[in-house]
């Protein structure tokens, strides 16, 4: 028998229907972003052989230095949704502020969240990274979007997901109905399903985190690191989780959701000013909070539910704990139990006033 191959377009397409209302953008947004992946895909598989490894001449906002394949992936992803009229503005890890439509081309109801090279400094050795997108429906009045419109939270997603490029290039995406994947074939250039309506397995398997940095945790989060490795002194009989961290959340996440586990990205507490940790709340854990809920799991930030978190700010950090429930339930809950002070001054900083302008 031949087989059936469902392209993303085809799948697309046929989620679109079930909503008799919808006029078909969505449809093609995402579509649009599967066209991009392709063609990071293509140079990222390629980084080495032309002049796209290393490092630029500049930095991103959080004064990080700017490899050359993530202006690339963020110059793609823009000129590919600039004039489609989909959009009334982007917003990416890599830029300050917003970036607005330019004014010869017309505006559309979604705004577009990406982190355009999730993993960045794992290029140059050849390590998986990924691009991390979400899509929220414009909410203020007027033409063209504004900050406002980039701040919501994630339980108002109207899609996300990500593509990671790997040893095969792949597309996860959820509109909040299931979450699939998809992998590119490289001999047509397509991507077809291969991972229809993820579920995260039960029980976990694995944890995620860059365990070097357990002595700056706080005593919460030290021990639920113990807890993981069998080693809660309250439970002798408790197993051990397996420990695998690729440094890019997009590849660790994958796995997580392949194969079942926790991710988490703790605040640092030599930096008690940063109580926050590390992870961008608008290009990266949104995103990633969504999928795993679309597929049975859990994302917080320690303290509660990432998806209904207001933002604040454009590139507002958060600590994130997502994967497995029962996993990031249990980090939860030795958080409440030793962190108090961690606790207060994270609050203060997560409920800071929304920018405006
Ligand atoms: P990036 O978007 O600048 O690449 O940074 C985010 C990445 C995540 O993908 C990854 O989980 C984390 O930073 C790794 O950080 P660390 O090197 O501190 O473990
Ligand atoms: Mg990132």
């Amino acid at each position: 028998m031949f087989p059936k191959i469902i392209t993303i377009e085809r799948h697309i397409l046929e989620q679109q229907r079930m909503h008799p209302e919808a006029t078909g953008e969505l449809t093609s947004l995402l579509y649009d972003l599967a066209l991009a992946g392709k063609i990071i895909a293509s140079q990222t598989t390629r980084a080495g052989i032309s002049d796209i490894l290393g490092a630029t001449d500049s930095q991103n906002t959080y004064g990080e230095t700017q490899q050359k394949l993530d202006v690339f992936a963020d110059t793609i992803i823009r000129r590919m949704n600039d004039h489609t009229e989909r959009l009334c503005a982007m917003a990416s890890e890599e830029h300050e502020n917003i970036i607005p439509i330019p004014p010869r081309y017309g505006t559309g109801k979604y705004v577009l969240l990406y982190d355009p090279l999730d993993g960045s400094s794992n290029i140059d050795v050849n390590v998986s990274v990924g691009t991390i997108f979400a899509i929220h429906r414009k909410r203020t009045d007027g033409e063209h979007g504004v900050v406002g419109d980039m701040l919501q939270p994630g339980r108002d997603l109207v899609a996300a997901g990500y593509m990671i490029y790997g040893s095969s290039t792949m597309m996860i995406y959820s509109t909040g109905q299931g979450v699939h994947g998809f992998t590119l074939d490289p001999s047509v250039g397509e991507f077809t399903l291969t991972h229809p309506d993820l579920r995260i397995p039960e029980p976990g398997k694995f944890y995620s985190c860059n365990q070097g940095y357990e002595k700056y945790w706080s005593t919460g989060v030290q021990k639920f690191t113990k807890w993981l490795q069998g080693l809660d002194e309250s439970d002798p009989d408790a197993k051990a989780f397996g420990h695998r961290y690729v440094g890019s959340m997009v590849a660790d996440f994958h796995r997580n959701l392949l194969q079942g586990g926790v991710f988490y990205y703790p605040a640092d507490m030599r930096k008690p000013d940063q109580p926050a940790g590390k992870i961008r709340l608008l290009f990266e854990a949104q995103a990633m909070a969504f999928l795993a809920e679309s597929a049975g799991g859990y994302g917080s930030d320690g303290v509660g539910n990432l998806l209904d978190l207001q933002p604040h700010e454009l590139h507002q950090r958060v600590p994130v704990f997502i994967g497995n429930r029962h996993m990031v339930e249990r980090a939860e809950a030795l958080i409440r139990e030793h962190d108090q002070a961690w606790i207060d001054r994270y609050m203060a900083y997560r409920s800071k006033t929304m920018e405006t302008a």
